[in-house]
C-alpha cells in the first residue's frame, strides 16, 4: 500500500514542470505609433434647425457621424469659432465636421450647400 502512494507522488512531480512551461505566453510588443497621427474629421450633411450666436451654439438636425459613433439625430453643438455662426441661419442645408474637444462636441468645419 505504501509503495503505491510513493508512485503516485512520483507522477505529480514528473507532470508539474511540463504544465507550468506550456502556460508561458510572450506579450506582443505596444504600437504606440500607430494610434498617435490626428485624423481629420469627416464631413457630415446637416441643416441648421436654430443659431444661437450669444451662446456659440447651433442646433442641427444631422446625419450619422462615424467618428463620434453617432446616428443621425437633432441636437445643440458648440462652434469651434464663433464668426462661424454669422455664416449660418435656420434651414440652412450644411456639411460640418464634428469632434469632442476636453468632453465637448464641437463643430469644428462647416460649410454650406446649395
Ligand atoms: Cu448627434
Amino acid at each position: 500500500m505504501r509503495s503505491l502512494i510513493w508512485v503516485l507522488t512520483g507522477a505529480v512531480l514528473v507532470a508539474t514542470p511540463i504544465v507550468s512551461a506550456a502556460v508561458s505566453v510572450r506579450e506582443p510588443p505596444l504600437m504606440l505609433a500607430q494610434n498617435a497621427q490626428a485624423t481629420a474629421s469627416p464631413m457630415v450633411n446637416g441643416e441648421v434647425r436654430k443659431v444661437d450666436k450669444g451662446a456659440g451654439k447651433v442646433t442641427l438636425k444631422h446625419d450619422a457621424i462615424p467618428n463620434l459613433d453617432m446616428p443621425g439625430m437633432t441636437m445643440v453643438f458648440q462652434v469651434k469659432d464663433p464668426a462661424m455662426l454669422d455664416r449660418l441661419k435656420e434651414g440652412d442645408k450644411i456639411k460640418f465636421a464634428a469632434d469632442k474637444i476636453d468632453g465637448a462636441l464641437i463643430v469644428t468645419d462647416v460649410q454650406t450647400t446649395k
